[in-house]
């Protein structure tokens, strides 16, 4: 029975308990979802107007044009560029976040940041055609911080963080397609405008321009990366481990949740000072305990080795311990429904953003100016609970994985300099040409209640570490690869074919690891899917050639938000064919569907396969990368 809900054991471990006490879970509400609405599921309803909601009957049977004659070829393009405008709003309402940040630092006027990693400032500004000889760091983080805000609203040229970061076969396409976007806001607006009644009725042209929202949303995911390394460290090696053991009975566990480490970095800081570690003595604590979940999850794990407590579909379990004292969260993919399970715990959920509230959380807001204040006030809560609930029981699973993350490009980069420190990248473009590395294979997204939690993320790495695919993760996904042991060197030594072992023990034997990377490499957060495109534009750049010639491909296995349907458009407007595990809602459409899953490949040389079984899928990937292997006159395998 739990085997359908979760691969994890102790997510498992968890729902016995939820079952006993009669807890509702992300479960039990889909099930009372079921069936879900046939419409809504295919794209084919639309609720864009108020004579409406209008929905067309895919079997041909009822109305086949909404009220204003919409066909559902129209809804389902509209229905979709309204999910990618959302997704690249939370991206780039992130970025835009950290920009407000380090223009605050660059003035002086946020006490409690700083910038953390001057050199990657200096490259980002230099990237963006800077001169930094004789400016102050604070001057330079003022030009970045004005350049990045300066990509939100409407702008005469393209986009910085999109013109400065992609190789030139990919913008001489945008521009022929006229998808360029000149602002992410504007992006985002124009989509919501030629989506309202009675604007764009075509529905290729809706596609175009979910194209250039999905480019904006492209910019946003790299302003993230780049801003937040600037202000908090890029990325380095680290050792850590994941799942619901690593909550420790006797400290104060805090749980940080939602994605941007605004938030988060300052938590960290404030429980590291003496004062507030004595606090938690007083109350009978060992120490402070702070572990993530999901994206925020992965920003402190990659910086900081924080370990992962669960991700995404299982967020709610770990308050089924009761030894999780708090739950703080800034924003995006954190469930409403976690205050009440907490309110069964006395769990305290504290919401930190006012944007993002949630009925039964206790509000704390964070702004830039009262960071370190605010953040002591939100930790004196949570030794508030734990003296409440010292001397219960707790019901910890007895489950973690090791884990090694940290990946950034800049680590990566690093790694193989260790073989070459001329010319870095040769190591890994030697191996892809040998055939000890087939190709590279990115996992990003969600978990979705529709799939047995990480299941299709298991399936898949096991079929391509075997077949000599180099695999790198973020978000969600790398959360689901940790937690299951697969971001550490036992992992390559069970699955990886004898090629990929060999240069990932090579790598990790010059690096002193003494053992050989995982078979997947955790490169961070949702934003971070842009450190895969920043090494996927230095191989073609290396190599001569485009993205859409590269033997690469991505997969949103187990995908859910809007965030992760933006991302994959901009996957495949990069040139890179992206694996669905789930349905999307557009099959309502077929000329829609037809564009994404075949028309795309000649005009952008990505596109959408859509498959829900996991090891076709990890076929069908292989076989993206033998034909692109067969395109640059790579020696092919077979499956
Ligand atoms: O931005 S993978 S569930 S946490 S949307 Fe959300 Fe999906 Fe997780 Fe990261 Ni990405
Ligand atoms: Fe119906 Fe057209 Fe209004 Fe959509 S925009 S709800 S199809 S009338």
């Amino acid at each position: 029975m739990t085997a359908e809900k979760s691969c994890d054991p102790s997510v498992n471990e968890m729902l016995q308990i939820a079952k006993k006490k009669g807890i509702s879970t992300v479960w039990d509400r889909y099930r009372a979802q079921l069936p879900q609405c046939g419409f809504g599921e295919s794209g084919l309803c639309c609720r864009n107007c108020v004579m409406g909601p209008c929905r067309i009957d895919p079997f041909g049977d009822g109305p086949d044009k909404g009220i204003c004659g919409a066909t559902a070829d129209t809804i389902v393009a509209r229905n979709l560029n309204r999910y990618i405008a959302a997704g690249a709003a939370s991206h780039s309402g992130h970025a835009k976040h950290l920009a407000h940040v380090l223009k605050k630092v660059s003035a002086g006027k946020a006490a409690d940041y700083s910038v953390r990693d001057e050199a990657k400032l200096v490259a980002v500004a230099r990237r963006l055609g800077f001169e930094t000889g004789g400016l102050t760091v604070s001057e330079v983080a003022g030009r970045v911080a004005d350049a990045a805000l300066a990509e939100f609203s409407e702008r005469e040229e393209p986009l910085a963080w999109v013109e400065s970061t992609l190789t030139g076969g990919r913008l001489a396409k945008f521009k022929e397609l006229g998808v360029m976007p000149s602002g992410i806001d504007a992006a985002i607006s124009e989509i919501l405008q030629r989506t309202t009644m009675g604007v764009d009725a075509d529905p290729v042209n809706n596609l175009l321009g979910g194209i250039k929202g999905s480019l904006a949303d492209y910019a946003g995911c790299h302003l993230g990366t780049d801003l937040s390394d600037i202000l908090f460290g890029t990325p380095m090696p680290v050792f850590s481990e994941a799942n619901m053991g690593v909550l420790k009975e006797k400290f104060v566990n805090i749980a940080l949740h939602g994605h941007n480490p605004v938030v988060s970095e300052m938590i960290l800081a404030a429980a590291k000072e003496d004062a507030v570690l004595d606090q938690a003595k007083e109350a009978g604590a060992e120490g402070i305990n702070l572990v993530g979940i999901c994206c925020t999850g992965n920003e402190l794990l990659m910086r900081h080795g924080v370990q992962a407590l669960t991700h995404s579909v299982s967020q709610e379990m770990p308050i089924l311990t009761g030894a999780l004292d708090a739950i703080i969260v800034d924003y995006q993919c954190v469930y409403p429904s976690l205050t009440t399970v907490a309110q069964c715990y006395g769990t305290k959920v504290v919401t930190t953003m006012g944007i993002a509230k949630i009925p039964g959380a206790v509000h704390v807001e964070i702004d830039e100016e009262n960071a370190l204040v605010k953040a002591r006030e939100i930790i004196a809560l949570a030794i508030e609970r734990f003296k409440a609930r010292k001397d219960a029981p707790t019901f910890i699973p007895d489950v973690k994985s090791s884990v090694v993350a940290g990946f950034s490009t800049e680590a990566i980069v690093g790694a193989l300099a260790k073989l070459n420190a001329q010319n870095p990248l040769k190591p890994l473009i030697d191996s892809i040409i040998d055939g000890n590395i087939q190709g590279v294979v990115l996992f990003a997204g969600c978990n979705n209640v529709k799939v047995p939690q990480d299941s299709n993320y298991l399936a898949m790495v096991k079929e391509l570490a075997k077949r000599d695919v180099l695999m790198l993760a973020t978000g969600c996904g790398a959360g689901a690869l940790a937690r299951h042991g697969f971001l550490t060197p036992e992992a390559t030594e069970e699955y990886a074919g004898p090629g990929l072992k060999a240069v990932l023990t090579a790598i990790g034997m010059a690096n002193g690891l003494g053992k050989p990377l995982p078979p997947v490499l955790h490169i961070g957060s949702c934003v971070d899917n842009s450190r895969a495109v920043d090494i996927a534009v230095a191989l073609a750049n290396t190599l001569g050639v485009d993205i859409k010639e590269l033997p690469v491909a991505a997969s949103a296995p187990e995908y859910m938000h809007e965030k992760a349907i933006a991302i994959g458009t901009w996957a495949i407007s990069l040139g890179i064919p992206t694996h669905l595990g789930v349905v999307p809602p557009v099959v309502g459409s077929s000329l829609v569907t037809s564009v994404l899953t075949q028309g795309a490949e000649d005009i952008l040389g990505g596109y959408f396969i859509v498959e829900t079984d996991p090891v076709k899928a990890a076929e069908a990937l292989f076989a993206v990368i033998q034909k692109r292997r067969g395109g640059l006159n790579l020696a092919t395998r077979a499956w």
